[in-house]
């Protein structure tokens, strides 16, 4: 069998990571492979819960936030991502412990050793072997997500009201990039930049790359 391969997806608003995620899906299991897709938070039964609370919720300290958030990846971790990557599985999860550095380190100004501590303890050391970071300008991306609510307005499919993160000012959302730039040169090996720009058909050819040579 096949040893497990964990893949994340991170970036802001908008970076088209839960489309992408699809895409690589589809692909990967074009080449055979069996995938899990899932997320954070809200990623178990326990997940959706503190998912509603953590993102539609009455607003919370940051320090109870990132412990909801730490609450949500342990159990996400325990029963569905350890099973599944121990059964061979390639697991894509859309979003995971570097956008807990980027939103409440970066963004909120927790303090980032205390991050990483929280991270290790909540999944047992577990490290994704290659996280694809979805680089997006700040304004393409939160234009992005508000068409995307617009459309929502309007009828189409997908829905997703605004939540307190996207509601959060400008220099939030540029501390947060300004993150998962940090993040991404400390570790080159696991955090690949991806260019979001373009088309998702384009964006998608750059992220098969990129674990097509992982993966071979
Ligand atoms: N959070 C946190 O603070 N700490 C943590 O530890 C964790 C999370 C794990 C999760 O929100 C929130 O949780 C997030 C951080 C916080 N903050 N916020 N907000 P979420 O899961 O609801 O949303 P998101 O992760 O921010 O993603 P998103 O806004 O749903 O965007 P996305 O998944 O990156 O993009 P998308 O849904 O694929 O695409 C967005 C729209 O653009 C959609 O209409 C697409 O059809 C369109 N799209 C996608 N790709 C393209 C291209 N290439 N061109 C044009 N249009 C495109």
């Amino acid at each position: 069998m096949r040893s497990g391969v964990f893949i994340t997806l991170e970036g802001g608003e908008g970076a088209g990571k839960t489309t992408q995620q699809a895409l690589l899906a589809e692909r990967l299991q074009q080449e055979g492979y069996a995938c899990l897709c899932t997320r954070e938070p809200g990623g178990t039964a326990l997940g959706q819960e503190l998912r509603a609370l953590l993102l539609h919720g009455d607003p919370i300290s940051p320090l109870a936030e990132l412990l909801l958030y730490a609450a949500d990846r342990a159990e996400h971790v325990q029963t569905r991502i350890r099973p599944a990557l121990a059964a061979g599985q390639v697991v894509i999860c859309d979003r995971f412990t570097d956008s807990t550095l980027a939103y409440q380190g970066y963004g909120r100004g927790l303090d980032l050793d205390l991050i990483r501590q929280l991270n290790q303890l909540a999944t047992g050391n577990l490290q994704p072997h290659l996280t694809l970071w979805l680089d997006l300008p700040l304004q393409v991306g939160l234009e992005r997500a508000r068409s995307r609510q617009t459309a929502h307005l309007s009828g189409a499919k997908k829905f997703s009201p605004v939540d307190r993160m996207e509601q959060a000012q400008w220099p939030f959302h540029q501390r947060l990039y300004q993150g998962f730039q940090e993040l991404a040169a400390t570790e080159p090996q696991r955090i690949v930049r991806i260019d979001a720009q373009g088309s998702p058909e384009e964006v998608a050819r750059r992220i098969w790359a990129v674990v097509k040579s992982r993966l071979g």
